[in-house]
């Protein structure tokens, strides 16, 4: 990689600021930043400072090698600031022996140390590390080393060793650097469990041979910056993956694959398959590649505005500890849901790995979910399912107009005859008929003969015509058919019914190419359409946060896209091209209510985990997440959010706090911008609790960032949920709203009621639409309906604005009304 090249902040980082006085304020206060980030990123693990792209776009410019620890640093000294304190003459064996003198050529702050007098090979600075390090543990080491002899080769190779005494050297890491150069010396290495550390001693040196030469073997050298910490390993991403004012990957804090978008109440939700179950960053930051094996969860995820999206977690399905015990792997989900017996149900299909195909029902998009059927829905005893060599995989689901449910699932079948007709039609695919019940299936499954089919089939259906779209296959070792669709991209067959039939000649072109075309990284992908807001999109995934973690080479990492799609007046559907920036933001979000903190459109270095209780914002049956690993210097934003004409007043948060010194700030418009509000987070340590800032003039839209400050490597605090509050004194106002059925439908109703001693106009806004109240006259209420068209709701809140004049002033007061979940039979 280029950008690999272009330089060069690294192990230096760890050394104290000192020695830039000379520097320009403007650049010192730059370089800090870069600084402390870095310092940040490298706290308690390794991490692989990558992210050309992301980060170069930011205004940073980092190398992609790994970076160790600064917190944790088992060397005393390390970087030589105070002379030679705690460093001696490598004296391991009779014949060694150096003279160490502390010099002002530095790789970084004022002081380093040069290595003279050299007698073998093994000379040079070395450290007693014993009681420091333990057997079976991993861990890292650094070391900067230069070397300028002009009648030395031109590069050279230096180690940095461990003696464990006696005779028992051990290699711990090694770079060959060019002359005159600073290079830096890298190795990760686990003691092995049997080793004797009693004497545990560190040195830097040269290729040990039998007769060394002055020049080649045994010149003067410098030596910088020597880190070695323990390994701690994290799967937290803290690298930049996502650049401000992008809209893909959909989040950055987490992988996920293989979505597949179900809009239900106004919000689209996204069921993944868990990659991030998979990622096991090793002390380069870099993952071992994504076998899939291990992955029996699925992560949620949902929006409605498209570019801030809820992170609702991971839904335990298959495993041990899954709702599904039988199943041993969840790839691929797929989610409907169906009034039956005047009760909405959600059913999540899901792959147990190539095998078979399973499913879940649940009452809501976000759970809880269970295991009705007690079995595998597909399997090879399935009629028609099985060819003897496909997959069972991949459920797409799709619900007519009549009610009547479909599945489509398969894949694979290369045959290994590298045929043309095997890598072209090898009618792996399949449809069949859903029971009423969703979770059987209705006689057998049919062939789908789509050309050059590999996986991901999923149907959808517009003006009409219903639309099969798949995943092609890489070319079965047989020639491609010029006519069908390219390798590795996502194309399509029309039909006039669910069940096609599904024959060749139904091919209607492609969809979108393999993601190596947009994004110079390709593999596999996983489609879906959804409509929302009167308008289609398509989700894909590409392994783009993956790149940006690695600043290179993938791992198999995959990350949700989105993009919108469009259609030609034929039905035919335009491809689509990919882009980092996603589609534009449906709706401004409203902050005077309770938002999940873990409602993210940019962030970094921060995780997720669920923790105890109903969220606040989606109801006592919905998984409540909050922010961790939350490190000095880490942030989260959410875009365009509409503070009105008055502004906020207060912003409160509901925090964790674990460390003494944390402080939340809030920022307008970019996570650099002049602070606005900082909330001191100063509450008891380890007990959940609210604390809040006065916020002077957020008014207007705005991006807004939470940046958070503390003291270096510690985990400052956990985060629940956000809530802001006008800036206007409230208005003698309140709102109540309820559910009622009409029919089999739902309305859902809001009442306003105005205690003021003057008239009060006011609106409404919720999932299904803003709707205007009007003029209260005072001492009066007014109330205003929601046709939702469905036949349940989720629990949820109407949001009500409410002007007035009161002494002659505009005031304005924005409520929160909530309602319960409500189902019409
Ligand atoms: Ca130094
Ligand atoms: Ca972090
Ligand atoms: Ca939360």
């Amino acid at each position: 990689m280029t950008n690999n090249e272009k330089v060069h902040v690294s192990a230096s980082l760890v050394a104290p600021y000192g020695a830039r006085s000379c520097r320009r304020t403007s650049e010192i206060k730059e370089e800090d930043h870069v600084e402390q980030r870095l310092r940040r990123l490298i706290r308690r693990r390794a991490v692989a400072i990558g992210a050309a792209g992301a980060m170069l776009a930011a205004g940073f410019i980092v190398s992609a090698v790994p970076v160790q620890a600064a917190a944790s640093n088992l060397i005393a000294n390390g970087g030589f600031e105070d002379g030679l304190v705690g460093w001696f003459a490598n004296n391991g064996n009779a014949s060694g022996g150096a003279t160490l003198s502390p010099t002002t050529d530095a790789h970084s702050g004022s002081g380093a140390v040069l290595v003279t007098g050299r007698k073998t090979t093994g000379s040079g600075p070395m450290q007693d590390l014993s009681g420091k390090v333990q057997a079976g543990r991993t861990y890292s080491v650094t070391a900067r080393v230069k070397y300028e002899n002009p009648n030395s080769p031109a590069t050279k190779q230096f180690f940095v060793t461990m003696h464990y005494g006696g005779s028992t050297n051990t290699n711990l890491g090694t770079v060959t650097t060019a002359r005159g150069q600073w290079g830096l010396i890298q190795g990760t290495f686990t003691i092995p469990a049997a080793q004797n550390v009693t004497t545990a001693r560190i040195f830097v040196e040269t290729p040990w041979t039998s007769a060394p030469t002055p020049d080649t073997d045994l010149m003067d050298f410098k030596v910088d910056d020597v880190t070695l910490q323990e390994f701690v390993p994290s799967t937290t991403i803290e690298v930049l993956g996502k650049n401000p004012g992008e809209g893909n990957p959909l989040i950055s804090h987490k992988f996920g694959a293989d979505g597949n978008a179900f809009v239900h109440g106004g919000r689209v939700y996204l069921y993944l398959t868990n990659d991030t179950q998979m990622y096991k960053p090793g002390p380069d930051g870099i993952s071992p590649t994504n076998t899939y094996g291990g992955i029996n969860t699925i992560t949620v995820i949902s929006s409605d505005d498209l570019v801030n999206w809820v992170d609702h977690g991971e839904i335990p399905v298959a495993g041990p500890n899954g709702i599904a015990r039988y199943a041993t792997q969840s790839w691929a989900p797929a989610v409907e849901s169906k009034v039956i017996d005047g009760k909405e149900k959600f059913f999540l299909y899901f792959a147990n790995s190539g095998g078979a195909t399973g499913v879940l029902v649940g009452d809501s998009p976000l759970g809880p979910w269970r295991d009705d059927r007690g079995s595998l829905l597909i399997t090879s005893a399935t009629p028609g399912a099985s060819n003897g060599r496909n997959w069972l995989f991949d459920p797409g689901v799709f619900i007519d107009d009549d009610g009547k449910g479909y599945l489509y699932f398969g894949g694979g079948g290369d045959d290994k005859s590298g045929s043309y007709e095997n890598t072209n039609h090898p009618k792996s695919t399949r449809v069949i008929k859903l029971g009423d019940d969703m979770i059987s299936t209705s006689g057998s499954a049919e062939v789908i003969d789509a050309p050059l089919v590999f996986e991901a089939g999923h149907v959808f259906k517009r003006e009409g015509k219903y639309y099969y779209s798949y995943s092609s296959n890489f070319g079965f070792s047989g020639p491609v058919d010029p006519n069908g669709p390219p390798t590795g991209a996502i194309a399509y067959l029309m039909a006039d019914s669910p069940m096609g039939p599904w024959t060749p000649d139904k091919y209607a072109g492609v969809i979108f190419r393999n993601p190596g075309t947009y994004f110079g990284v390709g593999g596999n992908n996983h489609q879906s359409v959804f409509k929302l807001g009167g308008d289609y999109y398509f989700t894909y995934h590409a392994q783009t946060l993956n790149r940006r973690i690695t600043g290179g080479a993938t791992q198999g990492f995959r990350s949700p896209h989105i993009a919108k799609l469009a259609f030609n007046e034929d039905g035919t559907i335009k491809e689509v091209i990919g882009t980092y920036d996603g589609v534009g933001q449906l709706r401004n979000v409203n902050p005077y209510r309770v938002i999940e903190a873990e409602t993210i459109a940019w962030q970094q270095g921060i995780a997720t985990k669920k923790v105890d209780g109903p969220s606040a914002q989606f109801g006592a049956t919905a998984p409540n997440l909050a922010l961790h690993d939350i490190d000095n210097g880490d942030w989260t934003s959410l875009a365009s959010v509409d503070f009105g004409e008055h502004g906020a007043a207060r912003l409160t948060a509901k925090v964790l706090p674990l460390a003494a010194g944390g402080k939340i700030q809030l920022r307008l418009d970019a996570r650099d911008a002049p602070v606005a509000a900082t909330i001191p987070v100063d509450a008891p340590a380890g007990e959940w609790t609210a604390v809040s800032a006065e916020l002077d003039g957020a008014s207007g839209v705005h991006d807004v960032y939470f940046t958070y400050t503390g003291p270096d490597g510690a985990d400052l605090f956990e985060i629940d949920s956000w809530a802001f509050a006008t800036a206007e004194p409230p208005l003698k106002v309140s709102a109540a709203a309820e559910t009622r059925c009409v029919g089999r439908k739902v309305l859902l109703t809001v009442r306003v009621t105005n205690n003021e001693k003057a008239h009060v106009r006011a609106s409404a806004e919720s999932a299904y639409g803003t709707r205007p109240i009007g003029t209260i006259p005072a001492g009066k209420q007014k109330s205003r309906s929601f046709p939702t068209r469905a036949e349940s709701l989720p629990a949820g809140e109407v949001a009500v604005t409410a002007t007035a004049r009161v002494h002659g002033k505009p005031v304005s007061a924005s409520l929160v009304a909530p309602y319960a979940a409500r189902s019409c039979r």
